[in-house]
């Protein structure tokens, strides 16, 4: 274990860069031309982020001289301030004009978050150092010692850093100007000077370092002598080295490569493999902290979840449901499911995960988020509620697959208040056939007259439970499979159906059993009464009359043009 005491590292960015700047170690920044590329920076471990004038012009499509306005500089930093919490020291280019644009540039700067700027001493407009140097002329020495000294006037906060970029060498002056100039610039108040040089080899750039002997902290980008091992400017005493430009490059030989290879192949899949995956880019976007926020602020979007269950092939029904689910079954000319899905997202619920099992393939996954339940053949609801979950959260409704209902029955459940809710159907109280489950004994009739009042769930009938004591009584109606739950409802579902799962019989067991196991554990689960107004789709008789229902939900034009489409295929 390393005994060292974890270096002191500054909350602020511009303390942060500062602290770079003077520290004995040797540092490293690397160049960010947009907010994804100062993520990327981030993340790769880097401590700061050079705002490259070169990259930041050319993601822009511009040249690197001042083309694009210093304000359209500025809100591109902005974007990369936010994307990154790094410090990013702005290449400044000249400041953008005379010692008046310097102050303004280093308040807008302060403003955005930015932790310093570099100027260099060349005239307005500039061009990039390696475009024929030696024909650049410099600014006028003293005049740009009076720009160092108004940046340096006119920041607020004591940390930001303006570094004076030294341009003799580029431009062929010599290195004792060079030097002249670097201590005309310290003595006017520079935090650092960035010695820059084109030559393939580090030479003037030692030489300098040499002659300067630490009189203050020396930044260096080595793009031309990029050869030369990273050790030698830590034996030199240099202070910060600057990646300058080397994510841009990457991005442009990334992108022509792809660009040429989908135009020749006029396909993606020779690609595919060898770029950022979507969901990669939704990361770097931070993607999921939207989604959690929406959850959070956003009350429809709190509002809506559903989980459908549709593992099932349907009994009764095998001979319509050889190649799909019973959800998948059209009825008046669209399948169940969609029926569904349109009454849930009518309602504002948009997040509709689908439990499939018997031809999960063929399920029509537009829409909605598929989960399959691979056991359906040897288990029950629960067991497919379980395959989601972790969709169990929020205020979520969960549903049978083949249900068609009139919208208001689905809003004013969602309206409900109640941590559980469910409909019953109080319209079918005929329980002498014992294979009809799911019929509902509640904690009062459906007195339509005294409308409003609370009704609780007694008991439903299970699978399980065809001996319950409950079941001689006629039962108040029929539970139509739509179960309600708010979030406060969440833990205590999620601790029920965990109980549940601890069972050995949990494979056999359906959604009465967690019913009637809510009940049991002293849950009180509110009964919304309708009176028909739904359908399940449990035969093929079923099947039969849910077109004629489903067309009466139709709106009024789509109906029309069902019904003839119908009588024309009857003819
Ligand atoms: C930049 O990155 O824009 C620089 C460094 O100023 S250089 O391009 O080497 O001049
Ligand atoms: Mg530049």
């Amino acid at each position: 274990m390393n005994a060292r005491e974890p270096a002191f590292v500054p909350t602020s960015r511009s303390a942060r860069l500062r602290q770079m700047l003077v520290s004995n170690e040797l540092e490293f920044m690397m160049e960010a031309h947009n907010g994804l590329s100062a993520r990327i920076v981030r993340e790769a471990g880097f401590k700061a982020i050079w705002g490259s004038g070169l990259a930041i012009s050319a993601q822009f499509g511009v040249r690197d001289n001042n083309e694009a306005s210093w304000t359209q500089v500025v809100d591109n930093l902005e974007f990369m301030a936010d994307a990154s919490d790094l410090p990013i020291l702005l290449d400044g280019d000249t400041g953008y004009g005379n010692f008046n644009n310097v102050r303004r540039l280093v308040r807008k700067l302060e403003q955005r978050g930015i932790a310093g700027v570099c100027i260099e001493d060349k005239q307005f407009p500039k061009t990039n150092s390696f475009i024929n140097g030696e024909a650049q002329p410099l600014a006028d020495m003293d005049e740009f010692c009076g720009k160092i000294k108004a940046g340096k006037d006119s920041q607020s906060d004591e940390n930001f850093s303006i570094v004076a970029r030294v341009e003799a060498l580029i431009a062929g002056w010599g290195m004792d100007e060079a030097l002249r100039r670097a201590e005309a610039y310290r003595q006017a108040g520079a935090d650092a000077i960035l010695i820059h040089s084109k030559l393939s080899r580090p030479d003037e750039i030692l030489e300098f370092a040499r002659e300067w002997a630490g009189r203050g902290p020396l930044v260096i980008v080595p793009t031309k002598y990029y050869s030369t091992p990273t050790e030698v400017f830590r034996e030199a005493g240099i202070s910060t080295v600057i990646w300058a430009n080397h994510l841009i490059r990457a991005a442009t030989s990334a992108m022509q490569a792809v660009a040429k290879e989908i135009h020749s192949s006029e396909t993606l899949v020779n690609v595919e493999d060898s770029i950022a995956a979507v969901n990669e880019i939704f990361r770097l976007q931070d993607a999921d902290e939207y989604s959690e926020a929406e959850d959070r602020y956003l009350s429809s979007a709190s509002a809506g979840s559903a989980v459908v269950l549709a593992a099932s092939r349907g009994k009764g029904l095998e001979a319509v449901t050889e190649d799909r689910p019973k959800v998948m079954l059209p009825i008046a000319g669209k399948p169940l499911l969609r029926w569904l899905v349109d009454a849930f997202k009518k309602q504002g619920v948009n997040d509709i995960t689908v439990v499939g099992g018997y031809r999960a393939d063929a399920i029509d996954t537009a829409g909605i988020k598929l989960v399959v339940n691979e056991q359906h053949a040897q288990t029950g609801e629960l067991a497919s509620l379980a395959c989601a979950t972790g969709k169990l959260s929020g205020d979520t409704v969960i549903s049978y697959g083949d249900l068609l209902f009139r919208s208001y029955i689905l809003r004013d459940l969602v309206e409900s208040e109640a941590a559980f809710s469910v409909v019953v159907d109080s319209s079918l109280t005929d329980a002498e056939n014992a294979s009809v489950r799911d019929f509902a004994w509640c904690s009062a009739g459906d007195d339509r007259g005294l409308f409003g009042n609370k009704v609780t769930l007694r008991h439903v009938s299970s699978g399980q439970d065809a001996s319950s004591a409950i079941a001689s009584q006629t039962p108040h109606g029929r539970w139509v499979g739509l179960l309600n739950v708010r979030e406060a409802g969440q833990p205590r579902l999620q601790a029920v159906l965990s109980q549940l799962q601890a069972r050995a019989d949990f494979a056999t067991l359906d959604m009465p059993a967690l019913l009637n196991a809510l009940i049991e554990a002293g849950e009180s689960i509110e009964v919304q009464y309708v009176h028909g107004h739904w359908r399940g789709v449990n035969d093929l008789e079923d099947f039969r009359r849910a077109g004629d229902f489903a067309h009466a939900q139709a709106p009024f034009a789509a109906n029309v043009a069902a019904t003839d489409a119908a009588s024309g295929a009857a003819q």
